[in-house]
């Protein structure tokens, strides 16, 4: 074994939490020369369960698995860690508008943000509890001394379903569709972009001759694909979601492949006229030092800009609501 690797993983007895941490304690994420601590942190009520999940990482022996503990609280769970990846948050109750989940929500990430100054000085945070952008905006606001680049929210699992359906519609294998990127807000006015997405290295555009269905079909397919997962299934998506933050997490720690890009949603640097410091989803490139970069110099017509201004709005709505929450 080389090294050693500490992990916070928020809303670990949830379904997410399920599906991640057993994938986790393997040795996928880190590699298999890599020892992982594992930190389990939830809500006091959820601990009973909580332990009854750990027993049953420890009963997979994992070799790679260094130890397990569980927290019922933030500060103690993030001491050391070096990636933390908030999962926990409140769901939507009955009724519920999304800006009351939003204020719902809101205080958790304060408190989250604080914990991570006892984080390692490496560390890094990836948000997956909704709504994310938002989330990772109050969080990172409050961990004073944590750079905000190391952190981001997922849309890695609207980059994979985007993908999909680009190569199903193809007929193609789904690793010959490339360059797929997610623009704005983890929420239905996401932009998945097809204009810059490449099958085979050739434009999505001159693959699939069907435009109507790529301008709205597939763009609505995207955006809605959660509710239809709960419509079908009876419970939100997770193990596809567990699959995407490992993918998130990887895509940020290895060199991306030469002319190819991942999303996450990231601090704007300004870039396309995204107000600075907003969690929007960008095209990413993972450079040899480990730190990313936002694609530049991307192309946008009429249709993209008006779908990228409408997730921009609502991530600037968002915002307003949680102004008192970003110190
Ligand atoms: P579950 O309700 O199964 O689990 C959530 C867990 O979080 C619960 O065990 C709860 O006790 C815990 N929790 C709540 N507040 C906490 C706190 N302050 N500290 C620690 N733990 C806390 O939800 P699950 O299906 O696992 O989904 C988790 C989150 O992921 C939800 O917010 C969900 O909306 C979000 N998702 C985000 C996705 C994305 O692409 N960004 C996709 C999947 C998922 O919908």
């Amino acid at each position: 074994m080389s090294s050693t690797v500490k992990v916070a993983v928020t809303g670990a007895a949830g379904q997410i939490g399920y599906s991640l941490l057993f994938r986790i304690a393997s040795g996928e994420l880190f590699g298999s020369n890599t020892k992982v601590h594992l930190n389990l942190v939830e809500v006091p009520v959820a601990m009973q369960a909580l332990e009854g999940t750990a027993m049953e990482v420890n009963d997979c022996a994992f070799h790679t698995l260094a130890s397990i503990n569980c927290f019922d609280n933030p500060e103690g769970g993030f001491e050391g860690c070096n990636w933390v990846l908030m999962v926990g948050s409140k769901p939507r109750g009955p009724g519920m508008e999304r800006n009351d989940l939003i204020r719902e929500n809101g205080p958790i990430f304060t408190g989250q943000g604080r914990a991570m100054t006892r984080s390692a000085s490496d560390v890094r945070a990836a948000v997956v509890g909704n709504p994310c952008n938002t989330n990772c905006l109050i969080a990172a606001a409050n961990a004073d001394g944590v750079p905000r680049s190391r952190f981001s929210a997922m849309t890695r699992l609207d980059e994979n379903r985007a993908r999909h359906q680009l190569a199903a519609k193809a007929g193609v294998e789904v690793e010959r569709v490339t360059n797929m990127a997610i623009w704005g807000n983890h929420s239905a006015t996401q932009y998945p972009d097809f204009h810059n997405a490449l099958i085979d290295g050739k434009p999505v555009t001159d693959v699939i001759s069907d435009h109507a269905w790529l301008q709205s079909d597939f763009i609505t397919t995207v955006q809605k694909r959660g509710a239809a997962i709960i419509n079908a299934r009876g419970k939100s998506s997770a193990a596809s979601a567990a699959n995407a933050l490992i993918d998130h997490v990887k895509a940020l720690m290895t060199p991306t492949a030469d002319g190819n890009w991942f999303s996450a949603a990231v601090p704007s640097d300004g870039s396309y006229g995204v107000e600075e410091g907003l969690i929007f989803s960008f095209p990413l490139r993972t450079k040899v030092n480990g730190t990313y970069e936002i694609v530049r110099g991307l192309a946008h017509n009429e249709f993209a800009k008006g779908k990228i201004k409408a997730t921009l709005d609502e991530l600037l709505e968002e915002k307003e609501v949680v102004t008192d929450l970003l110190k």
